[in-house]
Formats: C-alpha cells, sequence, structure tokens
C-alpha cells in the first residue's frame, strides 16, 4: 500500500471506535430454545469482565451498552455496582437501552398501550433510564419499542401515533441537555400486523416531534431484503438526524449475526457514505457506532472479536475511496470509474496495514489469536460452567 492510502487507513482507525452490547456475551437463543455456552455470561459484572477482554485485546470499544432490565434491574442502586465493575474491567458504560417489552404489562405495548396506567408505567421506566444514564455518565438512551399488534383491525394506528408523540415528547423533556434520546425502529417481530415505529421515516418524524436531542437509530437488521440501507444513511445525513447505529448482518430476518458475515460490502458502503459526507461538507457526523448481534451458536467474545475487527477493516477500507476522482465521475457520469472508485477500495487489503497500525498502540497485532492463547476461556468457562448448565431460564 502506498504512503497516502496507508496515511489514510491510519487516520481512520485512530478515529474509529465502537461499542459493544452486555447482552452479546449472555446466553441466547431463539423461540425454540437456547444452546447454552459454559463460558457465557450471566452477571452483569460477568459481561464487563468479557467485554472488557474484547476491549484490552482490540483497543477500540472503550463503552459497553447495557440494557436496564437485564444489567441494572434494581435501577439507580445498581448504579454504584456497575460503574465499579465497568472501572475493574477497564471499560466504560455506553448507551443505556430501556426494556419496554418484557414486563407482562406490556402485552398490548408500552408507550401506545391503550391503558393509562400502563403507559405511565412506560414512562416511569423512560425516566429512570434517563436517571440511570446521567448517574453512569452516558450520553445517549436508545429507545426500540415492540409496540404494535399482531391482527387487522385490532389497534388504532392513528391513535397509537399520537400516544407515542406524547410519551416521547415528555421523555425527551427529562433529558439533560447533553444527552441524547435514540430512536430505533424496526418492521416487525414480535409485532406481527404493524409495528408502531416500523421504519426510518417513522422514527424520524417521532424523533423530530420529540425534540432537538432525539436522533434517529438504525439497526442494520431492521429493513425488509431488499431495502437500501446506505441510501437511507445517506438521507439521514443530510437531514442531521443520523444518531447511532446498532450492527450486525443478516441473511433473512433481524437475524443478528456477526457483521460482515454475510455481506461486507453492505457495511462498506455505509460506512462510505458517512466518510463521503464528511468529506463532502467538512462536517463530521456524530454518530454512535454499536453492535447489536446475539451469537447463539458461536462463543460470545471470539465472535465479538471477530465483529469488531471486521469493522476496523472495512471503515479503514471505506476511509480508502478517492473522493476527488469519485464526485468528479458521478459528476460526468463516467459510471465505470465512478463505481470502481468503491470497488478499489473495497478490495485493497487492509490487513497489514491494520496489524501496523495495532502494533503502533501497543496492541496485539492479531487479537483474535492473543486472546484464544490467553487461557481466559479455560478459566471462565471453568467458574460459569456448572451454573451455567444449570440456569437456562433467562434470556440474558
Ligand atoms: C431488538 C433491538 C434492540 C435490542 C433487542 C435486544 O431486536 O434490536 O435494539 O435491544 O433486540
Ligand atoms: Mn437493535
Ligand atoms: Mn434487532
Amino acid at each position: 500500500m502506498d504512503r497516502k492510502l496507508r496515511d489514510l487507513a491510519f487516520n481512520a482507525l485512530n478515529s474509529f471506535s465502537i461499542e459493544i452490547p452486555s447482552w452479546g456475551f449472555a446466553n441466547t437463543g431463539t423461540r425454540f430454545g437456547k444452546f447454552i455456552q459454559p463460558a457465557a455470561a450471566a452477571t452483569i459484572e460477568e459481561k464487563l469482565s468479557d467485554a472488557g477482554q474484547v476491549q484490552a485485546f482490540t483497543g477500540v470499544c472503550p463503552t459497553v451498552a447495557l440494557h436496564v432490565e437485564w444489567d441494572l434491574p434494581k435501577g439507580l442502586a445498581d448504579v454504584p455496582n456497575v460503574a465499579a465493575a465497568a472501572e475493574r474491567n477497564g471499560v466504560r458504560p455506553g448507551s443505556i437501552n430501556p426494556n419496554l417489552f418484557q414486563d407482562q404489562i406490556y402485552k398490548f405495548g408500552s408507550f401506545a398501550n391503550p391503558e393509562a396506567g400502563v403507559r405511565e408505567q412506560a414512562l416511569r421506566h423512560a425516566k429512570l433510564s434517563v436517571d440511570i444514564a446521567r448517574e453512569l455518565k452516558s450520553r445517549d438512551i436508545s429507545f426500540w419499542f415492540t409496540d404494535g399488534s399482531n391482527y387487522p383491525g385490532t389497534a388504532n394506528i392513528r391513535q397509537r401515533k399520537k400516544l407515542f408523540e406524547e410519551g416521547l415528547l415528555r421523555t425527551h423533556g427529562q433529558l439533560q441537555s447533553d444527552q441524547r434520546m435514540l430512536v430505533e425502529y424496526k418492521p416487525f417481530e414480535p409485532a406481527f400486523y404493524h409495528t408502531d415505529i416500523a421504519d426510518w421515516g417513522m422514527a424520524l418524524l417521532f424523533a423530530r416531534a420529540a425534540g432537538p436531542q432525539a436522533k434517529v437509530l438504525v439497526d442494520t437488521g431492521h429493513h425488509y431484503q431488499a431495502q437500501n440501507i446506505e441510501q437511507i444513511v445517506a438521507w439521514l445525513l443530510s437531514e442531521n438526524m443520523l444518531g447511532g447505529f446498532h450492527f450486525n448482518d443478516r441473511r433473512y430476518a433481524d437475524d443478528d449475526l456477526t457483521l460482515g458475515s454475510i455481506d461486507p460490502y453492505q457495511v462498506f458502503r455505509i460506512f462510505h457514505e458517512i466518510l463521503f459526507f464528511k468529506w463532502e461538507t467538512g462536517v463530521a457526523p456524530d454518530i454512535a457506532f454499536m453492535i447489536d448481534q446475539s451469537h447463539n451458536l458461536k462463543g460470545k467474545i471470539e465472535a465479538m472479536i471477530q465483529t469488531v475487527t471486521m469493522a476496523q477493516s472495512l471503515f479503514a477500507r471505506a476511509a480508502l475511496v478517492n473522493y476527488e476522482r469519485l464526485s468528479a465521475a458521478q459528476q460526468n457520469c463516467d459510471l465505470i470509474k465512478a463505481e470502481s472508485c468503491l470497488q478499489d477500495a473495497f478490495e485493497t487489503d487492509v490487513r497489514p496495514t491494520i496489524r501496523e497500525w495495532r502494533q503502533s498502540k501497543g496492541l496485539p497485532a492479531d487479537p483474535m489469536a492473543d486472546f484464544l492463547s490467553s487461557g481466559y476461556l479455560d478459566r471462565v468457562s471453568l467458574d460459569r460452567a456448572s451454573r451455567n448448565m444449570s440456569s437456562i431460564s433467562s434470556y440474558a
């Protein structure tokens, strides 16, 4: 790789970090069952310890996303322990994820539940999530709602839209000036007829209605098969409404597979839109890169290291696009030249450069190999195996 490309890749790598989710280290499964892994984390201490390993070996995951119900079941009372455990393990609490879907009362929705009492409880949980975020010094509160219905005619869609506007507006009013509300969308599952926040347009309208600190969160697995995700990204960037990502790969639905395992070019195109925007406008957009994956069969920490290193590689490659050349080719409608700007960058082998970058930061050149030979997995498997085998009930 020539000097200029190497510098571009180094700059990109210097600016890149990605948040990992606590729930990615726990035993997870499908609605048909769960395969237990001896090394999976069950407590928040264990999840943060595993996340600390990913950070120690890759150096680009300083923060961990937390799910209130699973990681802070006692609410604010859990904050000191979580903060201390994060510090002990060399990571910081990241985005705070309310859980407005698991409690029995949410059978017919949370913010849009027809019953006022349930809506109040949901709003109290949203407020608690904002308070937890403040105490943990986390900026982003990331809202994903399962609200929707399973059969035509069973829900008043317009009324529910209004209830969401009210709930989000009220929750936005509780944010500190430096906090952000991220609104995530998903077309279906668990609701199978209509979902109240089904796509990026709905999330955008809700975020606008909520207030200036609300932005849209794009989970790459939350789209229909043929949807052009990078176009959504480009539109949200141009509207200054792109708040963050939940990255994962998919083949069929919300599969939560390892990033880049199915379609690395898709992820590359998303990174390209972001970097192209930055080059063209001179503005570095404030976007939280986060992973939202659930590795049911692969080892959790290994899958996370695989994800993080793939994300780094795709981001570095996206930074190699020759924007001057691309802009000129687009302007001249030179299709072959324009397209090849993306393809040339995508096909560049950045692996030696990434190894060099890691060594320059005192990180292992091959994080996976070093992690696997560190003995950590054997140690935690021994500690956790018997408990894991006898507890197959909790989701995370
Ligand atoms: C959902 C969605 C949320 C995540 C949960 C666990 O499908 O992606 O972001 O918190 O899964
Ligand atoms: Mn998500
Ligand atoms: Mn999802």
